[in-house]
C-alpha cells in the first residue's frame, strides 16, 4: 500500500493484525451521536468485551489529535463517550480528511469506519444499523454515504439492517443498484433494526459465519470492489415488534419535519426522540442488537483469520 495515512494502533490491535488473528472494527458515531451518556460508554465497553469473549480483538475507531486511532484505550473510550455531540464531528467520507488535518476530534460513521478499517487491514466491522435512504429522499435527496461506501470499500459490515427510521425498500433498492450483497443472517426476511421482521424478502441468505467469510474471499478473488452487508436480526427477547415501533417512528419523523431538522442532524434527532417516546426501551433494544452483531462479527473474523 502506498498510503501514508496517520494511523495510531492500539498495541493489542497491531499485534493481532501482525499475527493474522481475528480483529473486529467498531464505529464511534454510535457512541457520540447515537446514544446518551452514560449508556453509550456501557454499550461500548460491553461490545468490546463481547468481541473478546468471541476470540477476536476489538478496534474502536475514532479521530483524535490529528490521528486515526485504531483501537482506543479505556481512558480514550471514556473521554470520547463524554464528548458532547456538538464537540465531536460526525465523520463520513467527505469530512474525514478535514477533521484529521485540522486536529479536531471526530467520530466515525459506518462509511468513515469502513475507510479506516480498510486502511488498517481490518476486514470485519460490527455496528447497530447502517444509514440509508431517508423517507422523503425524492425531494430532500438525503441518502447516507454509507451506501456508496459499501459499494467501494472491501469490509464486511454486520448490522441489524438499516435503521427503521429510513425508507427501507428504497435503501435495499439502492444497495442492489450499487452491487452490494445484502445477506440476511438465519432468516429469509430482512430485519428492520428494532424488529426482526420487515415484510421484505432478503435478496440473499446465509446461516453460518464460514459462508459469509467465504463469500468475502470470493468477491476479492473475482476482483469485485466493495464490501458486503450482513443483516443480522435482533434477538427475539430484545425486539420491539413493528406494530409497536412504527407509530413512534412516525411521530418522531413528524416532529423532525415540523422543526426543520435536516442533513446530519436527522439521524441523531430521531434516535433521541424515539428513546424519549419509548421511555428508553429503544435504547435497550439498540444495545442488545449491537452486542448480537458483535458476537457474529467475531465469528466471521475468526472464520476469515
Ligand atoms: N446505528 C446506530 N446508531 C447510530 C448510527 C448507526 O444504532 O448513531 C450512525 C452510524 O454511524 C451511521 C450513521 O453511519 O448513524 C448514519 O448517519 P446518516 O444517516 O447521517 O448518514
Ligand atoms: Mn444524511
Amino acid at each position: 500500500m502506498t498510503h501514508t495515512a496517520p494511523l495510531t494502533f492500539a498495541p493489542e490491535v497491531r499485534d493481532a493484525l501482525d499475527r493474522g488473528l481475528p480483529v473486529v472494527a467498531l464505529e464511534s458515531t454510535i457512541i457520540t451521536h447515537g446514544m446518551p451518556w452514560p449508556q453509550n460508554l456501557e454499550m461500548a465497553e460491553k461490545v468490546e468485551a463481547t468481541i473478546r469473549n468471541g476470540g477476536a480483538v476489538p478496534a474502536t475507531i475514532a479521530v483524535m489529535g490529528g490521528q486515526i486511532h485504531i483501537g482506543l484505550t479505556p481512558e480514550a473510550l471514556r473521554a470520547l463517550a463524554q464528548t458532547p455531540p456538538a464537540e465531536a464531528m460526525k465523520l463520513s467520507r467527505a469530512d474525514l480528511a478535514v477533521c484529521i488535518a485540522n486536529g479536531r476530534t471526530g467520530a466515525t460513521t459506518v462509511a468513515a469506519t469502513m475507510i479506516c478499517a480498510h486502511l488498517a487491514g481490518i476486514k470485519v466491522f460490527a455496528t447497530g444499523g447502517i444509514g440509508g435512504v431517508h423517507r422523503g429522499a425524492e425531494t430532500s435527496f438525503d441518502i447516507s454515504a454509507d451506501l456508496q461506501e459499501l459499494a467501494q470499500t472491501p469490509v464486511t459490515v454486520v448490522a441489524a439492517g438499516a435503521k427503521a427510521i429510513l425508507d427501507l425498500p428504497k435503501t435495499w433498492e439502492v444497495l442492489e443498484t450499487l452491487g452490494v450483497p445484502v445477506i440476511a443472517f438465519g432468516q429469509d426476511e430482512l430485519p428492520a433494526f428494532w424488529s426482526r421482521a420487515s415484510g421484505i424478502k432478503a435478496p440473499l441468505r446465509m446461516d453460518t459465519a464460514d459462508e459469509i467469510a467465504a463469500a468475502a474471499a470470493m468477491r476479492a478473488a473475482l476482483g469485485l470492489k466493495g464490501g458486503q452487508l450482513v443483516a443480522n436480526p435482533i434477538p427475539v427477547e430484545a425486539e420491539i415488534p413493528q406494530d409497536q415501533i412504527m407509530p413512534v417512528i412516525e411521530q418522531a419523523l413528524a416532529e423532525a419535519g415540523a422543526q426543520g431538522i435536516a442533513a446530519k442532524a436527522v439521524t441523531p434527532f430521531l434516535l433521541g426522540r424515539i428513546f424519549e417516546l419509548t421511555q428508553g426501551r429503544s435504547l435497550d433494544s439498540n444495545i442488545e442488537l449491537v452486542l448480537n452483531n458483535a458476537r457474529l462479527a467475531a465469528q466471521i473474523a475468526a472464520a476469515m483469520a
